[in-house]
Parts: C-alpha cells; sequence; structure tokens
C-alpha cells in the first residue's frame, strides 16, 4: 500500500470527497491539516506544485495538486470511479457540474457585503435548483433512483454530492426537500458504516 499524505487547509471544502474514499476503502493515510498562519511558508517551500493546496504526497516521491485529480486518481485506485469509460465519464460529469455549485456557495461565504450577499444567494440558489433538477433525473434514470448517481455501486460521484450538500444551509437549508431521491440517496451515503465511521470522528469545522 502506498504511504499517503493528504495536505490541505482544516477544512472540508476540496479535501473531503478524497477523505470519504479514503475512509469507504479503509485506506491508511495521513491527513495533514496545515494551520492557516502557517501557509505561507509552507507555500513559499515550493513543495505544492501550483502554490495550492490540496494536494496529495505519494511514497514521499509524487506530489499531485488539484482536487479532482487527486479525488480521480484515488476513485480509480480504489474502485470508486466507475466501472467502464462511459460510466466514467458520467461520474465526471457530475464531479464536473459540482464545481460549478463549489464556486458558488465560496462566492457566498467570502461575500463581505450583506445586501450583496443576500443576492448572490437567491441568484445561486435559481443555479443549484437547474443543477440539482438535471441530477435528480440522471439518479431516477438509474434504476429508479434507489441505488447511486451512477452504476450499480457507490461511487465518488456520490460522496460529492454528499460533501457538497452539507454546505447547503449556507444559501436554501431545505433545497434537497424539493429532490427527495436526491435526499434519500444523501442519507444512503452517511449511512455507509465505512463513512458514518468518518462522518463521527472527523475533525468539527465550519467549512
Ligand atoms: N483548482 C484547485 C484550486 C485549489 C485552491 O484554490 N486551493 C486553495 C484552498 S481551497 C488554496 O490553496 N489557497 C491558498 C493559496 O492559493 O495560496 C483545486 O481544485 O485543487
Amino acid at each position: 500500500m502506498p504511504q499517503y499524505r493528504l495536505v490541505y487547509f482544516n477544512i472540508r471544502a476540496r479535501a473531503e470527497t478524497s477523505r470519504m474514499i479514503f475512509a469507504d476503502a479503509g485506506v491508511e493515510y495521513e491527513d495533514v491539516r496545515v494551520a492557516t498562519e502557517q501557509w505561507p511558508a509552507e507555500k513559499a517551500s515550493g513543495k505544492y506544485p501550483f502554490g495550492q493546496m490540496p494536494c496529495l504526497e505519494i511514497d514521499g516521491k509524487f506530489t499531485l495538486a488539484q482536487s479532482r485529480a487527486i479525488g480521480r486518481y484515488l476513485a480509480n485506485e480504489y474502485g470508486f470511479a466507475g466501472k467502464d469509460n462511459l460510466e466514467k465519464a458520467k461520474v465526471d460529469m457530475v464531479i464536473d457540474v459540482f464545481e460549478d455549485i463549489y464556486v458558488g456557495v465560496k462566492n457566498i461565504i467570502f461575500e463581505k457585503d450583506e445586501t450583496k450577499k443576500v443576492q448572490i444567494k437567491a441568484e445561486f440558489v435559481v443555479k443549484a435548483d437547474s443543477i440539482l433538477t438535471a441530477l435528480e433525473k440522471l439518479l431516477i434514470a438509474n434504476n429508479g433512483g434507489n441505488g447511486f448517481l451512477v452504476g450499480d455501486s457507490v461511487t465518488w460521484a456520490d460522496f460529492e454530492l454528499f460533501v457538497r450538500m452539507e454546505y447547503a444551509p449556507l444559501y436554501d437549508a431545505a433545497i434537497l426537500d424539493r429532490y427527495p431521491k436526491l435526499k434519500a440517496l444523501v442519507k444512503r451515503v452517511s449511512s455507509i458504516p465505512e463513512i458514518a465511521a468518518w462522518l463521527t470522528k472527523r475533525p468539527k469545522t465550519e467549512f
């Protein structure tokens, strides 16, 4: 088994999906959380290919950057990427559309002007609704929607859904009530024993 160090800030954000892959696969790794005040020195060290985190160090020899490249690598290694190229492409489609959700949530978090925040939240809910409507359809088209987003077993797309939906209270805490199949899937993911154990033991963070 390779020696893994997953290095990120002490937040869920762009590393949590990979942490969930590790958890469900039962793979050991070092969950390194860099304090904000340590980051400038870390960044200046040149260890991070693009000067950003998350990064995955593999056997101390190679540092993989970019959250989705890291997630895709781990998903391929441990059987969460989809079973053939079409399934993999569908999984990637879901992962990529969640980038739009991630960026929208980030904009809400970083907006300091309360009036503007209200406005961007309202605009974002419209966008999130349109994405979730499409994902609910995709889920239902996959054997009635009582399984997973793609194929017949859990993939990192389902983990990504769980991770991104944890941020819903920042814009519309009840949004998943409009998507009952997605809501049930989020619950199903959180009930996978290895995931439930991770959710209990992971550091509690605001974001
Ligand atoms: N596209 C990159 C974005 C990485 C990114 O924006 N990382 C932020 C934290 S979420 C970061 O390292 N910020 C500190 C900096 O840029 O100095 C990814 O998905 O990994």
